[in-house]
């Protein structure tokens, strides 16, 4: 087994946009890295940044899960089991002897209470197969400790790719990071970037909410804040692909695997940089009507999800992500949205792209959210929201408290 220590730390490293990456220390133990959780600014702060004192701490790990797409078994768009549905058929989305189904085993970021990574920290239900939330204020530090705990995984018959590293990591938060004018919180985000084709498709990408100085505990308590991330996961094309059919569909692994040639372009850069891409890159025979395309939201195809859900008249704010290799159009049935001032029916959004824009809950109704691309809508780019009439009782904690 080959390794480069500065290869892996690259490659645990969560890539955060825009929050200024400081230092980030060498690949240690986990004990070693919990003590470099120390609140010491990092030698380099960028003009303008004003310490507040406020340390946020994450612990983060990329583990491999397994991951329905569909678990209620239904198309709820259609209203018909997955296999009735016309559309789970078209798009091979239909387990069978020689397809995958909608089950597979991704890469994803979980969240930890703590340095042991023993146990799971609290998300949202809503918040699908999406990294836990990581937050702080305009002038705050973020510590996490980033460990890849995925499971040892054969790529190829001859070697284990992955081990347990660890990394400590601070990010400061840097006015250049600030929420736009007139709202106090913006969404960022992180994601995996050793070969960002195969990893987006894997999974392994998460959201960052950053809010300005001394508004981030208010912001919280006074609105809804939902996440939605629009991806497109091709799971032919995932770094795990090989692995899925080598689990979930034995018999066709000796015709998917292309032992002699696995790896594209030997040789072709420097081995030190590009290994942990080869690797992550494998040339396989997986293709569509084995692995399919999902355009799921959150990790969900036809409307899947546990319903985002407000209160009448609450404030809700909206983070759209888009972290695929393709456009959307988020579009909400029963109530606008505003962005940048603007009232909206429907936002567009590119890939790499993050958007805040705010809903104040007004249309009671089980509503649906999509994407208004009709190719990505048929394969399954639909979710419920709710919200709750004032007529019934609403089951949510209040706002405000
Ligand atoms: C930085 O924070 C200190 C203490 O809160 C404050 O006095 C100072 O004006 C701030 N500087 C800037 C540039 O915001
Ligand atoms: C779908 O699955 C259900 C339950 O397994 C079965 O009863 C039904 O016949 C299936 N429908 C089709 C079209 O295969
Ligand atoms: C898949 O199952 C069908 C019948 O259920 C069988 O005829 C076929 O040979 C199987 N194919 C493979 C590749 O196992
Ligand atoms: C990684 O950590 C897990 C859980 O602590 C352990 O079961 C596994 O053996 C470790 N793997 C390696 C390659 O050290
Ligand atoms: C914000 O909430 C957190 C967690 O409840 C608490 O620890 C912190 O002191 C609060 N900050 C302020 C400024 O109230
Ligand atoms: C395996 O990969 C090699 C190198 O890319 C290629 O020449 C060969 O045709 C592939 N074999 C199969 C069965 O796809
Ligand atoms: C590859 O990169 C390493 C690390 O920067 C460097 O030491 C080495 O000289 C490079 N090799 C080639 C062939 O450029
Ligand atoms: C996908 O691969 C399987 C197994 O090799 C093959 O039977 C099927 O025709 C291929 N489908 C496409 C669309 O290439
Ligand atoms: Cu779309």
């Amino acid at each position: 087994m080959r390794t480069s220590s500065l290869l892996i730390c690259v490659s645990a490293a969560l890539a955060l946009g825009s929050i200024i990456p400081s230092v980030t220390t060498t690949p240690t133990d986990l004990p070693a890295c919990a003590s470099q959780m120390d609140g010491k600014l990092p030698y380099y702060q960028p003009m303008g940044f004003n310490f507040s004192g406020n340390i946020h701490r994450y612990y983060v790990a990329a583990e491999v899960d397994t991951w329905d797409y569909a678990p209620t078994g239904y198309d709820n768009w259609l209203g018909v089991p997955m296999n009735e549905s016309f559309r789970a058929q078209t798009y091979g989305y239909i387990g069978s002897n020689t397809s995958i189904g909608t089950t597979y085993d991704k890469a994803l970021y979980k969240g930890y209470t703590g340095p042991d990574f023993a146990q799971y920290s609290e998300q949202p239900d809503w918040l699908g197969f999406n990294g836990p939330i990581l937050r702080g204020e305009v002038g705050d530090m973020i510590e996490i400790i980033s460990s890849r705990r995925l499971r040892s995984l054969q790529m190829a018959s001859t070697f284990t790719l992955f081990s347990n590293l660890t990394l400590t990591t601070s990010r400061l938060i840097p006015p250049s990071s600030a929420p736009d004018p007139g709202v106090d919180s913006k969404l960022w985000a992180y994601h995996s970037y050793v070969s960002m084709y195969q990893d987006a498709d894997a999974g392994l990408s998460g959201p960052v909410i950053v809010y300005n100085p001394s508004t981030m505990n208010k912001t919280m308590a006074n609105n809804r804040e939902f996440i939605i991330f629009y991806g497109d996961n091709q799971e032919s094309n995932s770094f795990l692909a090989l692995h899925n059919v080598r689990k979930y569909l034995p018999n066709m692994f000796p015709s998917m695997a292309n032992e002699t040639g696995m790896y594209p372009m030997p040789g072709a850069g420097n081995e030190t940089y590009w290994y942990p891409q080869e690797v992550n890159s494998p040339l396989t025979n997986v293709n569509t009507s084995v692995a399919a395309n999902f355009f799921p939201i959150n990790g969900w195809i036809f409307a899947n999800n546990p319903p985002f859900s407000m209160c009448i008249n609450d404030p809700a704010i909206w983070y759209i992500m888009d972290m695929g290799f393709d456009t959307h159009v988020a579009h909400w049935h029963g109530n606008n949205v505003v962005h940048n001032g603007i009232t909206m029916a429907s936002v567009p959004i590119n890939p790499g792209q993050m958007l805040t824009t705010h809903m104040t809950a007004l249309n009671p109704g089980l509503w649906q959210f999509i994407c208004h691309f009709n190719t990505h809508l048929s394969k399954g780019m639909e979710a419920w929201y709710r919200i709750y009439a004032p007529w019934e009782e609403c089951p949510l904690v209040p706002l405000g408290s």
